[in-house]
C-alpha cells in the first residue's frame, strides 16, 4: 500500500523490516514539486545522488523542460528504490536564482561578467607564461570529490602528462585520503573490500566513528529493517556523540576524541587473549601477526580505560560482541580519519578482520568509507595524489605502462616523488612556488582547516586563482577567474560509489546560461593549451563523456579498478555494477579478496606503504623482503596522544562534522528550503553535565575559541560525552547579512575558523576532530532554542525544544515494491 511521510520530521520512512540472509525489500521513494504528478512529468532520465557515498540510484522527473523531482530506482542493488532526505529534495538547488552563468574575471577589487574566450584566455595565457618562467611545479590542480569519472580523468592527463605537474589533489585528502591509505597499507591496493549486500547477512555490525544514520542514511534504513526483521545483527557504536546508531547499538562506547588507536589496540589484546582468532586464516593470507600479537600484548582493556576514558568492562563487551561475531562488518569514517592516528588506527580495523578471517564472505566485510559521492573516482583517475588505475609511482614498470596508454615518454609524467598533497599545495602556493591554482568543485574557504590562513593564501596577489563552481562561493569570491560549470542533472557521466558500484547518470535538462560541464572546461583548456603526445598527435582524444569513458578503459584495463567489461549501454536502465567488471567477472563482482589477497603482490600493488607514525616510504626493497608472495599485511602501531589536549586556557575538546540535511559548504542544500529550514544556522553542542555545572541553557549565544580563532552560535546541550564540544561545519558565509568571510566587526561563525593545520603523518588527512577549545556565554538565551534539528545526534535533553518537522512541502510518497521476490534467499 502506498504511504506518505514528512521525510523531515521522519528521515528514514518507514520499515520494511527483513531477516537474515533474505533480501532488502523495496520501497519507491519518490517526491514531485507541487502541481506535478506521476501524469504530468515528461520523462524519466537515470541518475544517482550526489550528496553523499551511497549512490542512491533515482531518476529524475523533467516536466516543462525543468527539473520537477525524484524517484527512486527499484531495480538497483545499492537502495532497491529508497531515497534520504538529501535526495528528495536537493535537485531544487540546480534552478536557484543565484546560479552563475556567465565566467567572470577580475578587475582589481571586482569580478566582472565576462565571455567563456575572455576567461580561458587569461587561464591559458597564465599556464603558458608560467611554464616558460617557473615550469611545471608552478602550477597546481585543486579538485573534488564531486565530478564524475570522466572528467578526473581528463583532468588527469592535461595536469599530469599535459602540464606535466606534481601538484594535483583532491579534497578527497579532507574525506577519504585515509580509506585509501589504510587499504593500501594491508592490502597493498585502494579498493573497498566489502559491499553494502553484506549489511544483510552479518550478525554483528561494528561502527567506528562512522554516523551513517546521518551521512548515509539509506543504508541505514538497511539496517533498521534487519533490526525490526527476525534474528537482528548487534550493533557497537564508537562515537562520543549521541547519534542515532548509538542509540541503537547493543554496545555504544564514547571514547574521549583522538584515542582510536589506544581502544583500537585493546580490542585486538582481547581478541588474541581469548583465542577468538583464525589460525588457519592468518597463516595463508597475511605476514606480521608475531610482531601485531607482541605489539598489542600490553594493551589491556584496563591501559586502554585510563585513555580513552570509558570503563576497562564496556571495552571487555565490545570485544566479546567483536570476537564472537559468526560474520562481522566494519564500517569506518571520520570520527577515525580526520585525526593523528588515522591511518594508524583505521588499519588496525583491517587487522581485526584479518586475525579472524571475516573477509571475502557474505557478511563478513570491511568498509573503509568514502564520503563524498565521486571520490571513489577522484582516486582511480589518480586526481588524488596517486596514478591513474591504481599505478605505483615507485614502480617503473607501471609509470611505462601509464606512458604507454598516454603515447609519452614516461619522463613526462612526473614520478620523481609522490604526487603532492592538497596540504603541502597550499603550503606551495603559501610560500609562492606554486603561483596558479585551479579549484574545481570545492569551496576551501570554507573546509580547509584555520580559515585565515586559507584567507590569505588565496588573496595574495602573485597566486593566480581559477575557480570553477555553481554559485559564487566563498572561494569564488577571491578568484581571478571564475568559470560556471553545470551539474549533475545538466550533464551525462558515471561514477562510482563506497561499495564500488558505478552509476550512469544522465542529463535531464539543459545548464544555466553559459554554464558548461566540467569536461567541456577541461577539454577546452586542453585544445587551447594544444597539449601533444609524443608523435606530435593531440594529448586528448576524446570529445565528449562516452568517448572519455572508453578512453578510461583503456586505462584502467588489467588494474584492480577493471572497469573493460562496462559500457554506456550496461549502465542504461538496469541497475549499478560493481568493479572489476571484466572478462572474468562480466557482471562485476560483489566482493573483493575472495580467495585471497590478490593485489599485495610486489609487481601489483600501488604502493609499497609507509611508516605509520612518520609517513616514511617504504622501499621497493624492503616490501619485497617483508612481503615477497604478496600477502596482507598486519601493520601495529603504538597509541601516541593527540597533538593538541585541553589545558587550563582551553579546557574543551572541540570536534566538528556533520548533520543529516546539510552537506558540507551547503552551496545546494542551503538552497533548499525543506533542508535548510530543519538546520537554518550554527550551533554549539555541548554535554549535560557541563551545561549544569557551567549555568549554560539551550539558546545562550556562545563562542568558541581555539589558537587560531573562533566562531559564535547557539548552545544545545545534548547526550554527548562530557568534555567535548561539537560544531557542524556547514556554515560559511554566502547567506549571512555581510555575505563574505568574518572581519574585525562581524563574528565567525565556520567550524574551520577554528582548526588546526596538522595532518595524519600517513595519509595526510587533516585534524577536523580534535582540537582544544575554550567556551564563553555571550549573552543568556532569549527563549528560542539552538537552530539545531531534534531528530539526529543533536537531539535535545530538554523536552521544551519543538520537534522539526517540514510540513506538507516535505512530503515524499513511499510505494512498496513486489514481496514475493523479496522472500527469496540470496548470497
Ligand atoms: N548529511 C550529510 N551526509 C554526508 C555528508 C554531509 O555533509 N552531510 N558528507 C559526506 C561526506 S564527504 C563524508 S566524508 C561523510 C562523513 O560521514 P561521517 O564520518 O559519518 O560524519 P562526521 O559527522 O564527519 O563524523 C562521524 C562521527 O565521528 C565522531 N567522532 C568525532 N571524534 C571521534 C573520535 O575521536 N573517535 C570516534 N570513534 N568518533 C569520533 C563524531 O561524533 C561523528 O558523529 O558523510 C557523507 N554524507
Ligand atoms: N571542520 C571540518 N571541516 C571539514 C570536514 C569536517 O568534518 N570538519 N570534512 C571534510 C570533508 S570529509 C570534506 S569531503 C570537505 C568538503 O568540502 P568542500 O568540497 O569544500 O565542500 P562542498 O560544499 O561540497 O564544496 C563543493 C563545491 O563544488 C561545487 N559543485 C557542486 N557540484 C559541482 C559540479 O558538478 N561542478 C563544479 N565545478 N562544482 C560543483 C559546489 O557548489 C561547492 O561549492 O570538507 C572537509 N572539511
Ligand atoms: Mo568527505
Amino acid at each position: 500500500m502506498q504511504s506518505s511521510a514528512d521525510r523531515i520530521a521522519e528521515p528514514w520512512g518507514a520499515r520494511t523490516p527483513y531477516g537474515r540472509h533474505q533480501r532488502w525489500p523495496t520501497r519507491v521513494d519518490t517526491h514531485l514539486a507541487e502541481g506535478i504528478g506521476p501524469d504530468t512529468v515528461e520523462h524519466w532520465v537515470q541518475t544517482a545522488s550526489l550528496l553523499h557515498s551511497d549512490g542512491d540510484a533515482m531518476d529524475i522527473a523533467v516536466a516543462d523542460g525543468r527539473i520537477a523531482g525524484v524517484r527512486g530506482r527499484a531495480g538497483d542493488r545499492v537502495n532497491r528504490g529508497r531515497l534520504g532526505p538529501k535526495d528528495l529534495f536537493g535537485w531544487q538547488a540546480n534552478a536557484s536564482p543565484d546560479r552563475l552563468n556567465r565566467p567572470l574575471v577580475r578587475d582589481g577589487d571586482r569580478l566582472v561578467e565576462s565571455d567563456w574566450d575572455t576567461a580561458m584566455n587569461r587561464v591559458t595565457s597564465r599556464s603558458r607564461d608560467l611554464l616558460v618562467e617557473r615550469g611545471p611545479g608552478s602550477i597546481g590542480f585543486y579538485t573534488t570529490g564531486q565530478l564524475f569519472l570522466e572528467e578526473y580523468y581528463t583532468l588527469t592527463v592535461l595536469a599530469r602528462a599535459g602540464i606535466g605537474t606534481n601538484h594535483l589533489d583532491g579534497n578527497t585528502r579532507l574525506c577519504t585520503a585515509t580509506a585509501a591509505e589504510a587499504l593500501k597499507e594491508t592490502f597493498g591496493c585502494d579498493g573497498q573490500p566489502g559491499s553494502f549486500d553484506d549489511i544483510d547477512h552479518a550478525d554483528v555490525i561494528a561502527l567506528f566513528g562512522h554516523n551513517i544514520a546521518e551521512t548515509q542514511p539509506v543504508q541505514w534504513m538497511r539496517i533498521l529493517d534487519r533490526l525490526d526483521g527476525t534474528d537482528p545483527p548487534r550493533l557497537l557504536c564508537v562515537d562520543p556523540r549521541p547519534t542515532p546508531v548509538a542509540r541503537a547499538a547493543a554496545v555504544h562506547l564514547a571514547p574521549r576524541p583522538g584515542t582510536n588507536l589506544a581502544l583500537l589496540n585493546a580490542l585486538l589484546h582481547e581478541t588474541i587473549r581469548h583465542d577468538r582468532t583464525d589460525p588457519d586464516y592468518i597463516r595463508a593470507h597475511t605476514v606480521g601477526y608475531d610482531e601485531l600479537a607482541t605489539r598489542v600484548q600490553d594493551c589491556t582493556p584496563r591501559w586502554a580505560a585510563d585513555i580513552c576514558d570509558i570503563p576497562a568492562a564496556r571495552i571487555s563487551e565490545a570485544a566479546e560482541l567483536l570476537g564472537t561475531a559468526d560474520r562481522l562488518l566494519s564500517t569506518v569514517l571520520q570520527g577515525v580519519y580526520q585525526s593523528h592516528q588515522a591511518t594508524a588506527a583505521a588499519v588496525q580495523i583491517n587487522n581485526l578482520h584479518l586475525i579472524r578471517g571475516m573477509l571475502g564472505k557474505p557478511g563478513a566485510g570491511i568498509l573503509q568509507m568514502n564520503g563524498q559521492p565521486t571520490a571513489q573516482n577522484t582516486r582511480e583517475c589518480g586526481a588524488n595524489g596517486d596514478l591513474p588505475g591504481f599505478r605505483n609511482w615507485q614502480n617503473d614498470r607501471h609509470v611505462a605502462d601509464l606512458a604507454a596508454v598516454w603515447n609519452v615518454e614516461p619522463t613526462t609524467i612526473p614520478h620523481y616523488a609522490p604526487p603532492t598533497h592538497a596540504m603541502q599545495m597550499f603550503r606551495y602556493a603559501e610560500q609562492g612556488s606554486i603561483r596558479m591554482l585551479w579549484i574545481s568543485g570545492t569551496n576551501p574557504a570554507v573546509s580547509l582547516p584555520e580559515l585565515a590562513r586559507v584567507r590569505s593564501i588565496l588573496t595574495q596577489r602573485r597566486l593566480f586563482v581559477v575557480v570553477q563552481d555553481l554559485f559564487l562561493t566563498e572561494t569564488a569570491q577571491l578568484a581571478d577567474v571564475v568559470l560556471p560549470a553545470a551539474t549533475w542533472g545538466e550533464k551525462t557521466g558515471t561514477f562510482t560509489n563506497a561499495d564500488r558500484t558505478v552509476h550512469l547518470s544522465d542529463r535531464a535538462v539543459p545548464p544555466p546560461g553559459d554554464a558548461r560541464s566540467d569536461l567541456d572546461i577541461f577539454l577546452d583548456y586542453a585544445a587551447r593549451m594544444d597539449f601533444r603526445d609524443k608523435d606530435d598527435g593531440p594529448l586528448i582524444t576524446w570529445h565528449d563523456p562516452e568517448s572519455a569513458f572508453e578512453a578510461w578503459k583503456r586505462c584502467s584495463a588489467g588494474r584492480p579498478c577493471d572497469y573493460t567489461g562496462l559500457s554506456y549501454a550496461k549502465l542504461r536502465g538496469g541497475s549499478g555494477i560493481q568493479w572489476p567488471v571484466n572478462d572474468r567477472a562480466p557482471e562485476g563482482t560483489p566482493r573483493l579478496y575472495t580467495d585471497g589477497i590478490s593485489w599485495a603482490h610486489p609487481e601489483v600493488c600501488e604502493s609499497y606503504g609507509k611508516d605509520l607514525e612518520t609517513g616514511a616510504t617504504v622501499s621497493p626493497v624492503e616490501y619485497r623482503s617483508l612481503n615477497p608472495d604478496g600477502k596482507a599485511v598486519l601493520k601495529a602501531a603504538a597509541y601516541l596522544t593527540p597533538h593538541e589536549t585541553p589545558s587550563q586556557e582551553y579546557p574543551f575538546q572541540l570536534t566538528t562534522g556533520r548533520t543529516l540535511y546539510h552537506f558540507h559548504t551547503r552551496t545546494k542544500t542551503g538552497r533548499v528550503p525543506q533542508l535548510n529550514r530543519a538546520a537554518p544556522d550554527v550551533w554549539v553542542e555541548i554535554s549535560t553535565q557541563d551545561a549544569e555545572r557551567l549555568d549554560l541553557a539551550e539558546g545562550d549565544l556562545v563562542e568558541v575559541r581555539t589558537p587560531r580563532g573562533a566562531l559564535q552560535g547557539r548552545l544545545r546541550p545534548t547526550g554527548l560525552r562530557p568534555g567535548v564540544l561539537f560544531v557542524p561545519f556547514h556554515y560559511g558565509y554566502w547567506d549571512t547579512p555581510a555575505g563574505s568571510a568574518p572581519d574585525a566587526t562581524t563574528p565567525g561563525r565556520a567550524a574551520n575558523e577554528t582548526t588546526i593545520t596538522d595532518w595524519d603523518p600517513a595519509s595526510k588527512q587533516p585534524l577536523f576532530k580534535t582540537a582544544a577549545a575554550a567556551l564563553t556565554r555571550l549573552a543568556r538565551g532569549d527563549g528560542t532554542p539552538a537552530p539545531a534539528p531534534t531528530t539526529t545526534a543533536s537531539a535535545p535533553t530538554t523536552a521544551t525544544v519543538a520537534a522539526t518537522t517540514g510540513g506538507p512541502a516535505a512530503h515524499a510518497t513511499q510505494d512498496p515494491g513486489p514481496t514475493p521476490d523479496s522472500r527469496k534467499d540470496h548470497r
